[in-house]
């Protein structure tokens, strides 16, 4: 197994100037033929070397002379023709077999819909072709198939001729008039429903808006077309680009490795991410498809004008697209909370990846398989530093840099040091030092030490920065970190951005009646983990005037909680006083819903030196159930006030409503009695959303009563043939406190239903058990057995599922020597498993390590 090196980029020796496609599907069989304008841009090369997977070479013809079997050497993913002149045309027909491709990369096959992924090498599968970003080229596509099966036949850019002229097979000839890398091609054909729209914009352009799905589903578009529009307005509004082609496509797909993909003029989607209504989609859900669908939108400009020169670049279109989707998606909603949940899932994925063994900068060094560098790294906290950049230059200056990147960079592959040379042109910040967010791993920690003497208020704040996973030093890092002091009666007396540069620094405030408080990283802007010495965590929890400190000083102290209960068993009741205080707070009721969450798992196992599930279980379970009975009557009074009167509306007060409500019945499960039972029942029949169906499903499982069987055997029948509904039922079954949960879970293997092919399947089924961490690190190793046969399994079907499985074992140097020996001896025999694919390989061997 080879690794590639950022270091070793050489420019291309060719550009491709156009691409001619011809695609005859079959049902047994895909003809693809391919004639390309090729030129040299390197006069001293002779031969051209172009990436070819699993290639069943059917003609090669040169300027329309087929060559000989001596001009051309087929190895292992290439096909190189031997010497070349400086132009020419080259013709290259293959056969392909997308109905039997189950790693969902190339043109494959989701069900009976013929489909595309190519980024980031899927294309080298479909036909020869110098498959990488910087060649960026003209495609001209037409499609031939069955008309009664196909009637629908899509590719990028704009429809420029039909061919009827046969008897039971038709075709379409499309057209982009756009250069693009081969990695943004797309091709659909099917028996496809649809939606149909229209935007105009802002330079009065009409653009025809279609949102693709299975027959039947139309009716559940809606919001991803509304949500469609809303992103193309937004772009316009904040980034000042317009939409550039006359129509804008979108197809939903069942089987799909990841969530969306960009193509250009013809997005193809996740079903999960396109389909939704209020009986089968969650209020969760509606967001996830308004912020997808603005994701994909957006890297109309940051990935498809302007896009990465090669993959080390991932995050220059990843993190900045992610930071462009997360400011659509606040300005669409509640900011506050927008805010919190994305820190909150950085933290949940990407602080946890970033203290593995498979940590990595956002700007990685080298891969071996490149699908497995799609990570929260880059995407997440690729997008976390370019709001450090967004901060460092204030709106005004982010907007001018923008600006000044797109037109300097329009039609061009790039760098991450070409955007930042842009946003350093109109900004003030050190660019040498601020590039090492873009080289190093590791989470950051600032250790904070006040003192307080004459009216003099200091913080010495000292860097802490984690060795590189070689173990090699890291250097200090440079960022903006938002603060503010409060006095005692709770005003603010202070806000304030300190630009951190040093290892150690002392910031000095003067002129103080009295020794502040310190609210300190507001609204998280730098992606790190502060230290405290003593903070005032009750205090900010009341008075906070930040929305995400405030929250903040919640976690922390809800935190310090369960760790002093881990180990002395001992509630602290300051604590539980200032959780009360939280539940009278009359504040937003998402924000609050939010408020009053206690801290995950994976929360408390990051503070862990050794982790130990059992007790943080314990502990959680000990300080919830304290909260709940202190609080039962105030919990059932916001649950009683939120509940009624039904509505399924999605407007943010009703979803407000619903989250609060499902949060007061959630902490009240944990006393397991009668009265939540009822709760629950009555919410489960009654609930006209999937938002309270769901809840109530999951709270009646966990409760262990009987009528939890009724009520799955109810949700079952009623959703069975909703295949994105019963992803739900996997997940509450996979993730269930139950004792024998793995039993049940080999059991829905054998469902009807499921479908180990279904890539959404298996993450609900295989990938909620994973994260069942009780049952997944039980002491026998069942867990890690079952998933160590599932990793096997999988990885012959789709290598990019399986290595995602793999990510369960990345805690496994910080579990106990017990399982840690268990789960090594899992991995060993997955990794020794005879044709084990690059992408499972090159997790496993970082965790082995
Ligand atoms: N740019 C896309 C990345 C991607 C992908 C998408 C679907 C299936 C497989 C994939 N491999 C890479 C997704 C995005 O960031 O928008
Ligand atoms: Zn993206």
């Amino acid at each position: 197994v080879k690794a590639k090196y950022l270091k070793d980029y050489k420019k291309p020796a060719y550009a491709i100037e156009s691409v001619d496609l011809l695609f005859e599907l079959f049902e047994e069989e895909t003809f693809v033929t391919n004639t390309m304008q090729i030129k040299k841009t390197d006069a001293s090369v002779n031969d051209l070397t172009l990436d070819a997977v699993n290639l069943e070479l059917l003609e090669l013809s040169l300027n329309d002379l087929k060559l000989q079997e001596s001009r051309y050497i087929i190895e292992e993913e290439k096909l190189t023709v031997l010497n070349v002149p400086d132009a020419f045309e080259i013709k290259i027909k293959n056969k392909i077999y997308p109905q039997d491709n189950t790693e969902l990369e190339g043109l494959y096959k989701s069900g009976d819909i013929f489909c595309t992924q190519n980024e980031p090498e899927g294309f080298r599968s479909i036909t020869p072709f110098l498959d990488r970003p910087d060649i960026m080229s003209l495609f001209t596509t037409t499609i031939l198939a069955d008309k009664k099966k196909y009637p629908v036949l899509l590719s990028n850019g704009n429809k420029i001729k039909c061919h009827e002229d046969f008897k039971e097979r038709h075709g379409v000839t499309w057209h982009d008039p756009h250069p693009k890398p081969s990695y943004l091609f797309a091709l659909v054909a099917g028996n496809l429903g649809s939606i149909s729209d229209e935007f105009t914009t802002i330079q009065g352009n009409k653009v025809a808006l279609n949102i693709y799905c299975d027959l039947g589903n139309e009716q559940k578009c809606h919001h991803a077309m509304h949500s469609l529009k809303a992103s193309m307005k937004w772009d316009e509004e904040k980034y000042g680009r317009a939409y550039d082609l006359d129509i804008y496509n979108i197809v939903a797909v069942d089987s799909f490795n990841m969530g969306a993909m960009e193509n250009k003029g013809l997005n193809i989607f996740n079903s999960a991410y396109v389909l939704a209504d209020t009986d089968t989609a969650t209020d969760a859900n509606f967001m996830g498809i308004e912020s997808v669908i603005a994701h994909e939108y957006f890297h109309n400009w940051t990935g498809n004008r302007i896009t990465c020169r090669d993959w080390f670049q991932l995050t220059l279109k990843e993190g900045l697209t992610v930071f462009r989707d997360q400011c659509f998606s606040a300005d669409m909603n509640s900011a506050q909370v927008q805010r919190i949940e994305d820190v909150k899932a950085l933290r949940e994925r990407q602080f946890v990846e970033d203290a593995s063994p498979t940590r990595h900068p956002i700007q990685p060094e080298s891969y071996i398989s490149m699908n497995n560098f799609y990570t929260a790294t880059v995407y997440e906290k690729g997008a976390e530093v370019i709001r450090m950049v967004y901060t460092l230059l204030g709106e005004k200056n982010y907007r001018q840099a923008m600006d000044l990147y797109f037109e300097t960079f329009d039609g061009q592959a790039v760098t991450t040091d070409d955007f930042l040379w842009a946003m350093h042109e109109c900004g003030d910040f050190d660019l040498e030092l601020f590039k090492r967010w873009y080289k190093q791993s590791g989470t950051p920690r600032l250790h904070v030490k006040e003192s307080f003497e004459n009216g003099t208020y200091s913080i010495l704040l000292t860097q802490k920065i984690p060795d590189d996973v070689d173990g090699k030093k890291q250097k200090p890092c440079y960022y903006p970190l938002k603060m503010g002091l409060l006095d005692r009666d709770g005003s603010e007396i202070l806000a304030k951005t300190l630009i951190i540069s040093k290892e150690s620094e002392t910031f000095v405030f003067e002129n103080l009646k009295e020794k502040p408080v310190l609210s300190i990283n507001r609204d998280f802007s730098v992606p790190i983990i502060v230290e405290y010495g003593e903070a005032q965590f009750a205090f900010l929890m009341k008075y906070d005037t930040n929305s995400f400190t405030q929250y903040e000083a919640t976690q922390n102290f809800a935190l310090r909680t369960i760790s002093e209960i881990i180990e002395s068993s001992a509630i602290n009741d300051d604590f539980v006083d200032a959780y009360g205080h939280l539940l009278d707070l009359d504040v937003d009721l998402s924000y609050k819903a939010l408020l009053l969450e206690l801290p995950s798992v994976s929360a408390v196992m990051q503070l862990q030196k050794e982790i130990d599930f059992d007790a943080i279980y314990d502990a959680q379970d000990k300080l919830l159930l304290h909260i709940a009975q202190k609080y039962k009557e105030k919990l059932l009074d916001i649950y009683k006030q939120n509940h009624l009167p039904a509505s399924a509306s999605l407007e943010a007060k009703y979803i407000a409503k619903r989250a609060i409500k499902n949060r007061a019945l959630k902490i009240l499960s944990i006393l397991k009695n009668d009265e939540v039972a009822e709760l629950a029942q009555k919410q489960y029949e009654e609930s006209l959303t999937m938002t309270d169906r769901i809840v109530a499903l999951d709270v009646l499982e966990n409760l262990h009563v009987s009528y939890a069987e009724v009520a799955l055997q109810d949700f079952y029948n009623r959703y069975k043939d909703e295949t994105l509904v019963m992803n739900k039922y996997f997940a509450i079954l996979a993730s269930s406190s139950r004792y024998d949960v793995l039993e049940r879970v080999e059991k829905l293997q054998r469902d009807k239903v499921y479908d180990e092919k279904v890539p959404n399947l298996v993450r609900s089924l295989v990938g909620s058990f994973a994260r069942n961490h009780k049952h997944f690190h039980a002491k026998d190793g069942s867990g890690y057995k079952f998933l160590a046969d599932k990793i096997i399994e999988i990885d012959k079907i789709n290598p990019q599922i399986a290595s995602g499985l793999c990510g369960a074992f990345k805690v496994c140097d910080k579990m106990n020597k017990h399982n840690q020996d268990l789960i090594k001896k899992e991995l060993s025999r997955v990794i020794s498993t005879q044709g084990l694919s690059k992408n499972s390989f090159e997790i496993i061997d970082k965790i082995l390590k």
